[in-house]
């Protein structure tokens, strides 16, 4: 047995490996945490290095977060080569009892860091565990070329966006009956791109970076990626309609009636004020 075997290393390497295949990270473009349940800790623990890195701060703080251990990719790291190189290219950190610093456990050998998005993902791990009673696990965000190209050309609010995508593929109510967040343009890494998702975050469990990307979390790996394959899906018909049909406005959508009648039938509340 190798923690390579262990079902969390394994659920996050091939969620990477889905990524690259997908085509959401280019280069070093895109990261993924999960934040490890008890189970998953113990059955990893054997493996952590002797010595544990140094105390790292964060410049954000999360108390609610205190104690526990994230799955990490690196920075600068390349998805594609998670799955050859995982002890390389994704680690283990621990968030020490203030819940404002982590220490590498595992992994990222080679003098390797947490991935420059970290703050950004620890700050809405805690607002996703707080929305969610504790059951979001996952932050993952890709670089997805349909909702950039979608970025460039539509107003930045969450309605125009939630309402297109809405419209463009049946079940996508279904799979984010909240609708999406849009975050405008900003610096990534920062803190401000990190408050201003996290400010989403409260209310979406999906957040458009303006010209960048898409923000998503989720219980476990297979719903996240879900969310984020959903979105990119729907937003590649949007662009491909739009591509072969102008300017004009699509001659077939789905009415708001229609988007109504999948909540009730579903069962599902949808967000009632994207709809007129
Ligand atoms: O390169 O995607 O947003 C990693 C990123 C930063
Ligand atoms: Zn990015």
């Amino acid at each position: 047995m190798s923690i390579e075997e262990t079902p969390c290393i394994q659920g996050f390497v091939r969620m990477c490996n889905d990524g690259w295949n997908q085509g959401w990270h280019e280069r070093n473009g895109g990261n993924l945490t999960y934040r490890m349940t008890d189970e998953d800790v113990a059955a990893v623990k054997p493996y952590f290095t002797e010595e544990p890195g140094n105390w790292v701060e964060m410049g954000v703080c999360a108390e609610d977060l205190a104690g526990q251990y994230f799955i990490t990719t690196g920075s600068g790291k390349y998805m594609r080569n998670v799955a050859l190189a995982t002890s390389d290219a994704i680690g283990i950190v621990e968030i020490n009892d203030k819940g404002d610093s982590y220490r590498i456990v595992w992994g990222l050998d080679n003098g390797g860091r947490p991935t420059s998005e970290f703050p950004t993902h620890f700050l809405n791990h805690s607002v996703r565990a707080k929305a969610t009673q504790g059951a979001n696990r996952v932050i993952y965000h890709a670089h997805t070329p349909a909702v950039i190209a979608m970025t460039n050309i539509l107003p930045l609010d969450a309605r125009t966006f939630s309402r297109e995508l809405w419209k463009t593929m049946t079940e996508c109510i279904v799979v984010f009956p909240m609708g999406v967040g849009v975050v405008p343009w900003m610096v990534p890494g920062g803190s401000e791109i990190a408050v201003a998702t996290s400010e989403l975050m409260k209310t979406y469990d999906a957040a458009i970076w303006s010209q960048h990307g898409l923000f998503c979390s989720g219980p476990d790996f297979d719903t996240t990626f879900g969310l984020m394959h959903t979105i990119e899906k729907s937003a590649q018909i949007w662009c491909q309609t739009r591509a072969i049909n102008g300017n004009q406005p699509f001659a077939n959508t789905i009415t708001d009636e229609g988007l109504r009648q999948i909540g009730k039938d579903f069962n599902i509340e949808v967000n009632e004020a994207f709809l007129d």
